[in-house]
């Protein structure tokens, strides 16, 4: 690993927006992979906190702190991710899940998907199933993407795909589904369309399934 993604990491787990972005502007001007600085330099500097609060080296607060950093990091690299993409790639709903706070991956999720030119419409988090499904007849969204980061919360997914079905819309959309404890398997059992494990395969799949 270089050393200009330590220190992309260093500044995520200090939390301090300030370093974050003059950590990752250094990357862009040295030349680094937008992707790259994505998923190894503000994604991995998540992960570690993850691991620090695990560990009990560090507490919700900082984790907050370092959230907020990363999410400056990534409003400096957005517009490279995003480059030179027409706008025509359908609609797509997206939101965390009811009972679910957790919105940093989802976030980073909609700006992908934006970036590949799909328009965006982002409920936020703790979104109950009426809302999403609401949402998906309101703007004739032909994908909808959900995101669960807690055990607890993942079946708010499946009460919103029996929703969808309730309403007879199941057929007129497809329905992605991501976060850290959801997989394949789990989306497969639960009959949603589409699975991505992280932002960067999440359009990969949108791209399929629109
Ligand atoms: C940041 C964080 C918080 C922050 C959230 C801030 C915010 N605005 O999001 C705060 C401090 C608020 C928080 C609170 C809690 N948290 Co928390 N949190 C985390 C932490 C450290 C990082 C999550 C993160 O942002 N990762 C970085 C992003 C980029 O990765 P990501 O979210 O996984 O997203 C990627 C993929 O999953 C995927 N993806 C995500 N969504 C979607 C959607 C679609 C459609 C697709 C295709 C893909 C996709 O793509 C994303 C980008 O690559 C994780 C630990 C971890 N390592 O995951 C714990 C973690 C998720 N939290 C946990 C817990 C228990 C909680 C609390 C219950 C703690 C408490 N006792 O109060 C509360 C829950 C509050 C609630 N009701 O939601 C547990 C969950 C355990 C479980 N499996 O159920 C974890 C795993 C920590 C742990 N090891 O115990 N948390």
């Amino acid at each position: 690993m270089t050393d200009i993604m330590k220190d992309i990491i260093a500044a995520v787990i200090d939390g301090e927006p300030g370093p974050v972005t003059t950590a990752v502007s250094a990357a862009l001007e040295a030349g680094e992979d937008p992707e790259s600085i994505l998923n190894d330099g503000l994604t991995a500097g998540m992960t570690a906190v993850g691991e620090m609060l695990d560990q009990g080296e560090i507490f919700i607060p900082d984790v907050l702190w370092a959230a907020e950093a990363m999410q400056e990091g990534l409003a400096v690299l957005l517009p490279h991710l995003a480059h030179g993409v027409s706008r025509s790639a359908g609609t797509v709903v997206i939101g965390t899940v009811q009972g679910d706070v957790h919105d940093i991956g989802k976030n980073l999720v909609g700006l992908m998907l934006s970036g590949a030119g799909f328009e965006v419409r982002d409920l936020g988090h703790d979104v109950a199933p009426e809302a999403f499904v609401d949402s998906v007849a309101h703007n004739g969204a032909g994908l909808l993407g959900m995101s669960a980061m807690l055990t607890t919360t993942m079946p708010a997914m499946t009460r919103t795909l029996e929703l969808l079905r309730a309403r007879g819309m199941r057929e007129k959309v497809h329905v992605l589904v991501g976060g850290a404890p959801v997989t394949q398997g789990y989306a497969d059992k639960i009959g949603a369309d589409g699975w991505a494990i992280d932002a960067t395969r999440a359009v990969v799949v949108a791209k399929e399934l629109a």
